[in-house]
């Protein structure tokens, strides 16, 4: 059968199927129907999983329906098309997605109550989709359904990791990884294309071929070829008014087994072909913040790049009547961060020698065609590969790459710049080892590059691409994230959505920008205290889930104060956890002063070679072991830790905050997306001047946010006098009686953490002595706030009111208009 996007290839005059019904009725009869006949079980036999798959596919017929019908309207408009190259797509869950999107959540409910089956609980059963790491896959996924919402042909495309992002355990307060294995019951929700399958080469050799009249060519002809299958999943948008196609490669060998090799005798050698080819795509690489720098993953980044060009090139070639030169009008390719960066090297192959247009040409199309978003300023997170591996194994985009850097070296010496700044912008960093650079090259391939947040693109302006910046003044502009209010809002916290709408209709489901209605009840003592009592609802929700999960008793009455997101030294989670014990500290020696419930709640992985991340989740398990355990602080302070962090314990861990702790040293945070996702719940923020919390400050106003710290100009400019903490730490008789306790072995052995103290001492790097001053008084004022329930209630709700502006469908019109010029709701 022809992919759905084909229709048209075969003229076939068949019956169209009845698209489905939507009432319970029908829906109780074909789940019935797919529990029987498709899964091959009765209701009386039935157990959950059985239960939910049968859900699973009736509302992917209904998903199928909205798909085809999308797929010949892209075919008829023509419209230009947005594909979305993305190592990552951290998608999560898709049923309830898919069921509010289709506006399917009442008859769901009453077909299956009709069985006595109750699909809050199944959903709970569908394996996290955990195809990314963090904020970057996390962003891909919103993208993804804001695209559809919006009505844009978008595609994403990414891989099919056998093994997502691996599952945390901790055991004797430490993290512990296990391998993740979400396809091991299958996928009901992905569709295998075998027909959509490409060629990919690795190594072997460049060959010039000369022929008598023609130009001289160049061909490659690689050691080693394997085949890209394609995994189509529908991404389902807003009322199901489009669907669009997340495509995910997944490695296959050409040959599934060496028949000569076996038949000899060698049954292992006969596979170990196939191994190698399906090695590409068994496993995320589990780092948000350095780069492994191995082959593997080099392989894993060319691979989907190569296939995903392949595909675009070939439905372009298909529906334009063979004409290259259309592309950019047809096409925009966005780079998600450098990690598909090596498709600006691949595309000028497969324009010049496989397709035999001219450079000039080609390079005119790809830098039209591509654009590229820049998620991190760290450096140790930018991407360079060394020549020599990337000239064994990609040894013709490694020509490229030189003839693109000769190219820009001529223009920015024709420009009148001098030797260290053409060094610069020189794609090949001679300085440690010839590397490749992957951020220079997917710059100069792109008419655009973004970053993510106002103050990171200015700060990407004036540091890592300053001289990109110089050469190319209009290529850099900013488009700060956003993330979606369908998952963020109606899908994880149904009890606010019904209050919305209850207060103000229904429209700001369609439109939430119309949530701003909510502003003016703000002031309304009726209105607040629902507000309150569903983020109380949410919390018992919550409390329950800590209760099961870790045995914790907390109280849902007291402030629950959360940072969750990757453990990283930037983010500052040593920052919290060295406030919760000089907390705790405090709470005891001044048993007078009217200190206020807290719950400090943690959840995070560390990338598996990150001793100091890994440090402090050690140090969060050791703090909350001992202060759980104190009687004397037993009403007034717990600390908790939940393992395992991924999108559906954020789905739980968002409505249920009072405060959310946005403490990353400033400037180094590109955006954030988490804070986002809070605030439009109704927590307020305790954070910095980074990221999108400067745009937060905006718009939800200084009275409703909590800003304190140092600031981007600031932190620079201590880090150039390479401050220590001695003298900070030393006239802080707090900073110092909490560092002292978690060094003397108060929260297990002494010595324990005395790396990430003495870090302090010596050079404060991440600015924690710096700014715990701030940090602490802030957190008072907050104490102070929780007291006055008007107050805090009016600021929450207010938060809600006026986060719209951070919807991903904001974002992505943005992209739509300044960055791809493809039109919306086609
Ligand atoms: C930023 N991930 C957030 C978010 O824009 C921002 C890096 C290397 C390899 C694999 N993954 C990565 C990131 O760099 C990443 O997640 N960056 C994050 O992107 C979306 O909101 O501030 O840290």
């Amino acid at each position: 059968t022809a992919a759905p996007e084909d229709a048209g290839d075969v003229a076939v005059a068949a019956p169209k199927p009845t698209p489905r019904r939507n009432d319970s009725a029908s829906l109780a009869k074909e789940i019935a129907e797919k529990l029987t006949y498709a899964i091959g079980k009765d209701p009386a036999t039935a157990r959950r999983h059985d239960w939910l798959e049968a859900v699973t596919l009736a509302v992917r017929d209904r998903i199928v329906d909205h798909w085809l019908a999308s797929n010949s309207r892209n075919v008829q408009s023509g419209a230009k098309r947005v594909c979305y190259l993305s190592m990552e797509f951290l998608i999560g869950r898709l049923l309830r997605d898919a069921i509010i999107n289709l506006g399917l959540s009442e008859a769901v409910r009453d077909a299956l109550s009709a069985y006595d089956v109750d699909i809050d609980l199944l959903e709970t059963l569908e394996p996290d989709a955990a195809l990314g790491n963090g904020g970057l896959g996390r962003l891909a996924a919103c993208f993804a359904e804001s695209m559809a919402s919006v009505g844009i042909q978008g595609f994403g495309y990414g891989i099919r990791y056998v093994h997502g992002f691996f599952r945390q355990e901790i055991v004797g307060g430490e993290q512990v990884e296990l391998p993740e294995n979400w396809l091991a019951h299958g996928n009901p929700w992905e569709f295998e294309r075998r027909e959509r399958s490409f060629e990919i080469g690795f190594g072997g050799k460049v060959t010039t071929i000369e022929e008598a009249g023609k130009p001289p060519r160049q061909v490659w002809r690689p050691a080693e070829r394997i085949l890209a299958v394609a995994y189509d999943t529908p991404v389902v948008g807003w009322k199901g008014t489009r669907v669009n196609t997340l495509r995910l490669w997944s490695a296959q060998a050409l040959d599934p087994i060496l028949l000569d090799a076996f038949n000899s005798g060698d049954h292992i050698g006969a596979l170990l072909e196939a191994n190698r080819a399906q090695s590409i795509t068994q496993v995320l690489y589990p780092a948000d913040s350095h780069l492994a720098g191995q082959e593997l993953r080099l392989r894993q980044e060319f691979f989907f790049s190569s296939a995903s060009l392949q595909d675009i090139i070939r439905h372009h070639l298909k529906r334009n009547g063979g004409d290259l030169s259309t592309l950019p009008d047809k096409v925009s390719i966005q780079l998600n961060d450098t990690h598909p960066a090596v498709s600006v090297a691949e595309m000028m192959r497969l324009l010049v020698d496989v397709h035999g247009l001219g450079w000039d040409e080609s390079w005119d199309i790809t830098k039209r065609v591509f654009s590229y978003t820049n998620h991190t300023l760290l450096p140790e997170a930018l991407e360079t590969w060394p020549v020599n591996l990337f000239e064994r194994l990609l040894p013709r985009q490694m020509q490229i790459i030189y003839a693109i850097n000769a190219q820009i070296i001529r223009e920015a010496t024709q420009k009148g710049l001098d030797g260290a700044k053409v060094s610069a912008i020189s794609l090949i960093d001679e300085g440690s080892g010839r590397r490749v650079r992957m951020g220079s090259l997917a710059f100069v391939g792109s008419h655009a590059i973004n970053g993510v947040s106002a103050l990171h693109t200015e700060l990407m302006k004036k540091t890592v691409f300053n001289q990109f910046h110089e050469l190319y003044p209009e290529r850099i502009q900013n488009k700060t994230n956003g993330v979606t209010p369908r998952r963020w809002l109606l899908e994880c916290n149904p009890g606010l959505t019904d209050l919305v709408t209850e207060a103000i209709g229904p429209g700001f489901k369609d439109d939430i920008t119309k949530i701003s209605g909510i502003d003016k009840l703000a002031d309304d003592a009726g209105f607040r205290e629902k507000f309150m009592a569903v983020k109380l609802a949410n919390k018992q929700r919550l409390a329950k889930t800590i209760e099961e999960r870790l045995a914790i008793t907390v109280d849902p009455t007291a402030m629950f104060d959360v940072q969750v997101k990757r453990i990283h030294e930037y983010k500052r989670q040593f920052l919290n956890l060295v406030e919760t014990v000089a907390l705790y500290d405090q709470i005891r020696s001044h048993p007078e002063i009217a200190w206020q419930p807290r719950v400090k709640i943690f959840a995070g992985k560390a990338a598996p070679s990150y001793a100091n991340a890994k440090q402090i989740i050690h140090l969060a398990n050791d703090v909350a072991r001992v202060i759980n355990a104190d009687p004397s602080v037993q009403n007034l302070l717990k600390v908790v830790f939940l393992p395992n962090y991924n999108v559906s314990l954020a789905e739980l861990i968002m409505p249920a905050a009072d405060l959310s702790e946005q403490i990353s040293t400033a400037g180094l945070e590109a955006s954030g997306t988490g804070n986002m996702k809070f605030a439009l719940n109704g927590a307020l923020t305790i954070g910095t001047l980074d990221g999108a919390n400067v745009e937060m400050l905006e718009h939800i106003g200084e009275d409703n946010i909590f800003i304190f710290g140092l600031t981007a100009a600031e932190v620079a400019a201590r880090r150039a006098e390479g401050q220590s903490g001695r003298e900070i730490i030393d006239a802080s008789p707090i900073l110092k009686g909490a560092l002292d306790s978690i060094s003397h072995g108060v929260f297990g052995e002494p010595g324990r953490y005395n790396n990430l103290v003495d870090n302090l001492y010596g050079n404060d790097w991440w600015m924690i002595a710096a700014d715990f001053e701030a940090y602490w008084q802030t957190q008072r004022r907050l104490d102070a706030l929780w007291q006055d329930s008007d107050a805090w209630g009016t600021k929450a709700v207010r938060n809600t009111a006026r986060m719209a502006w951070f919807s991903s469908d904001r974002s992505i019109r943005e992209y739509a208009k300044d960055i791809w010029d493809a039109p919306t709701s086609v």
